[in-house]
């Protein structure tokens, strides 16, 4: 399975709402920045990491995959991902301007079409030749009806909407208002509409510091808040770790963290609860492994984080056994052959080879940008 082709793409493929909001994005497309891989048996893999559809930033990754990773990659054994992996991440002079950041986005796109080739080449779907299912239903949460841009009424009603019509019985909602007890009211709004049954995370998307977020938590204590999601500046462990000290809700973290150094610091340092690596901003499957291992040998429960919509953590959540429930969001499934699919809020297992990542031929057409 040798490499013959290495084409890096940009999709901007629009939200399924006109715009939304966190703490700290707003967003009306998301980014499929990604490869194809092309190998001399004629199999054809696919992986991209999620951006928010920034088109210069975008070109960044696609331009150190055409120019730096293709390279590397030609002629070279598709199925050596640990091999290739190593190349393309210790390469010395990458490494010096790398190790984070657009190399490692880059990276992540490369390696989750390589485990994409192996699959096919297999004939079965990731989760399979990783080892198999852990479990017969993958529980997903919504995250799409709780961002910030929503009004309180339309956040109830789509909270509403999530539980009694679509079968969720977990939401995610999205805080971080300049003032916190704006997000308490509708913390409380929804609570007091969803019932106490239903698993209600919040996520300020690291906008808050450490006494907004003692004040918050104090406040929100009898709320029953699932997680509290990356309440404060993405690489700061010390203040994560003195807030997992001193309030009862758990903390998330780990959508913004490039590297399995980055999760052993805020696990070492009991700064997590719920431990969120994401394929498309670790370096792929190959570094998502060690990190769920890592969570594993210190029993923490992964929830990854959908940067790709979870097209690929789906089958890293059906086979890993640190695995508990991903996020759904339904951004981009009307635009590939195998998207993520959630029925009565439990995922629906893939069942085609490979990795899930290939795109339908009129998402390039409509949606394909140029690489500049
Ligand atoms: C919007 N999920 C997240 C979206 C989402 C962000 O910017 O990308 O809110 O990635 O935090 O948990
Ligand atoms: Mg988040």
């Amino acid at each position: 399975m040798k490499i013959s082709a290495v084409e890096p793409f940009i999709l901007h493929l629009p939200l399924t709402s006109d715009s939304i909001s966190d703490s700290t994005h707003s967003i009306t497309h998301w980014g499929v920045v990604g490869t194809k891989i092309t190998t001399t048996d004629g199999l054809v893999g696919y992986g991209f990491t999620g951006t928010h559809a920034h088109l210069p930033s975008d070109r960044l990754i696609t331009a150190c995959i055409r120019d730096c990773y293709a390279p590397l990659l030609m002629g070279e054994d598709a199925s050596d991902h640990q091999r290739l992996w190593t190349k393309l991440a210790r390469h010395p002079a990458l490494q010096w301007v790398g190790r984070a950041g657009i190399t490692h986005l880059a990276l992540a796109a490369v390696d989750v079409a390589l485990w994409d080739l192996s699959a096919k080449k297999a004939g079965v779907p990731l989760w399979s030749l990783l080892g198999g299912a852990r479990t017969e239903k993958l529980e997903a949460y919504n995250t799409d009806i709780g961002w910030l841009s929503f009004s309180t009424k339309a956040l109830i009603a789509g909270s509403a909407r999530a539980v009694e019509q679509d079968g969720f019985t977990r939401i995610k909602i999205k805080v971080g208002h300049d003032d916190p007890n704006i997000d308490i009211e509708r913390l409380e709004a929804v609570r007091k509409r969803v019932g106490g049954a239903v698993r209600i995370a919040i996520d300020a998307n690291g906008k808050w510091d450490l006494p907004t977020c003692q004040r918050f938590c104090a406040r929100a204590r009898d709320l029953d808040i699932y997680w509290f999601e990356e309440p404060m500046w993405y690489d700061d462990v010390a203040s994560h770790a003195a807030l997992a000290r001193n309030t009862s809700i758990p903390v998330a973290l780990g959508e913004q963290l490039y590297t399995v150094d980055a999760f052993r610091s805020f696990i070492s340092a009991g700064a997590v609860h719920y431990v969120q690596p994401d394929v498309t901003r670790l370096g792929g499957v190959t570094e998502y492994i060690q990190v769920a291992d890592l969570a594993l040998a210190n029993r923490l429960p992964v929830v990854p984080h959908a940067g790709e919509m979870s097209q690929v953590h789906v089958h890293l959540s059906y086979w890993h056994p640190a695995s508990a429930i991903l996020e759904y969001i339904p951004w981009i499934k009307d635009h590939f052959h195998e998207p993520a699919n959630v029925e009565s809020g439990i995922f629906r297992r893939p069942q085609q080879p490979g990795a899930s990542t290939t795109p339908l031929p009129q998402a390039f057409e409509r949606y394909g940008k140029s690489l500049g």
